[in-house]
């Protein structure tokens, strides 16, 4: 009852089921319709892909099969030693739709430090790079070049039959999670420390703890937010940029390997993952203006300066969110509980009272609240990881929970290319006129 390939063998046949059903009873039902302006504005609204780890709703945020963060908080195993949920749970939550017991959770972190064992080659490109290229270009490179491993790809090539897809999928996303905190750990080592990274992972402990440890953390604390921080950032629904890339790539069967490195690039952008290293630039700025313990005025008038020179705010806003984010809410109630006068944390506090009615002043924000990226990176400043360009690779690890049990449904389901049309704009007018 533990393995949980076995678990998923026995929904995958009843899910391609009901989904058949429904079908083949509602196939032709209208579920909205597309404006000129939705074309041109990202295709916001446009309900176009399905996607079953997640739902994103406007007002509350983000569910995991129907959990909104609070209950997840609650209800997933926790360490031995700790309180703050285990991203191995998440990660069954969302592959299965079912919450898992203690033992699945303990089962799995077995099982992912079994599976730990970078090969030799990606070591040796990434100890081959520049190290000016940034954190996140490095991730990328990494986790393409063990596509060399891929069981799927493997599988493909000798002729694997279609409803055998989700089953190789899963062994490479298995491998995969074991490994991504081996990449990330090996690039920041390097590129900080000048340092070769000790590979080994105690196989009696969690992924958080593991990861923890191969960048040299051991504090307790940290290890609980690193739980807390991977949980947190695991899966926003489909049409974000990481996910819907993952989704995008997969569906032309490239393999989990590649088709994750694609998500992580697009994560990479200073508009969508980035902005957590951005927030923690914009708040050293603000510091290096204003000193330790800037007054709420202070604070306000820097926002105000930042709108004036044209740029973004960062960690504030949300292409679909339209109130607080309750990740944003869950890594505040972890810094009022562990380090309620950290003055960095208190900057950040005071943006929250301050900056949302100075963006909704400029009339044009949709949404004057912040996001994730918010908080994010003064917990991490909190435990001394200072390295700002790093912190996306964290969004990153944890994101792979998501996207990539999304990845291993698309191929249960059999989702095929995705190959949506597109318009010129002479073709679009050509069609208003015609109308
Ligand atoms: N600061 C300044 N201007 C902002 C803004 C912010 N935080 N958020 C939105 N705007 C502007 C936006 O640039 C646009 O201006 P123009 O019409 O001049 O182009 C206008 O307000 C309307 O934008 P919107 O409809 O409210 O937002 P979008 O759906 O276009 O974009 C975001 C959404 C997240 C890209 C945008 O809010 C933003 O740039 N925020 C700052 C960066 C950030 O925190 N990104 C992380 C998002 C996070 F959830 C994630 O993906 N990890």
């Amino acid at each position: 009852k533990n393995d949980l390939k076995q678990v998923l063998k026995s929904k995958v046949a009843a899910e391609q089921e009901r989904i058949k059903k429904f079908r083949k009873e509602h196939g032709k039902f209208k579920v909205g319709e597309i404006t000129i302006d939705m074309m041109y504005g990202g295709m916001r609204g446009i309900k176009g892909l399905v996607y079953e780890t997640s739902l994103l709703d406007t007002n509350e945020g983000i569910r995991f099969r129907g959990l909104s963060i609070p209950e997840c908080n609650e209800v997933l195993p926790k360490a031995p030693e700790g309180c703050e949920p285990l991203p191995e749970g998440i990660f069954w939550l969302l592959l299965t739709g079912d919450c898992p017991t203690e033992e699945n959770v303990r089962w799995l972190s077995k099982e992912w430090s079994k599976r730990a064992k970078l090969p030799a080659h990606v070591l040796q490109m990434l100890e081959n790079l520049p190290k000016d290229v940034h954190p996140m270009a490095q991730f990328v490179a990494g986790i393409a070049a063990c596509s060399s491993e891929s069981k799927f790809a493997k599988g493909y090539t000798e002729g694997m039959t279609k409803a055998q897809y989700w089953e190789y999928a899963y062994e490479d996303v298995m491998d995969l999670l074991a490994n991504l905190p081996l990449i990330a750990a090996v690039i920041y080592n390097r590129f900080y420390k000048n340092e070769e990274t000790c590979m080994k992972v105690d196989t009696s402990k969690d992924w958080s703890y593991n990861f923890a440890k191969l960048i040299g953390f051991d504090d307790p604390g940290f290890v609980e937010m690193l739980r807390l921080y991977l949980t947190l950032h695991c899966d926003h629904e489909g049409g974000n940029v990481s996910a819907h890339a993952v989704h995008l790539v997969g569906s032309a069967l490239s393999d989990p390997y590649l088709a994750f490195s694609a998500g992580m690039a697009g994560l990479a952008g200073p508009l969508h993952g980035l902005a957590n290293q951005e927030v923690l630039v914009w708040l050293s700025k603000l510091k290096q203006k204003l000193g330790e313990s800037p007054s709420e005025d202070q604070i306000k008038g820097y926002v105000e300066e930042t709108l004036k020179s044209g740029q973004v705010v960062p960690g504030y806003g949300h292409a679909v969110l339209r109130k607080t984010d309750p990740r944003y809410i869950s890594q505040k109630e972890f810094a009022e509980k562990h380090f309620p006068d950290y003055p960095l944390y208190k900057i950040v506090s005071t943006l929250y009272k301050v900056a949302p009615p100075v963006l909704q002043a400029t009339g044009k924000i949709q949404n004057p609240w912040p996001n994730v990226d918010a908080h994010s990176g003064v917990l991490m400043q909190y435990y001394g990881l200072t390295q700002m360009n790093f912190y996306t690779v964290f969004f990153g690890v944890s994101r792979a929970i998501g996207v990539l049990s999304a990845l291993i449904w698309s191929r249960a389901l059999g989702l095929p290319i995705e190959r949506p049309k597109s318009m010129t704009t002479d073709a679009l007018m050509e069609l208003v006129k015609s109308s």
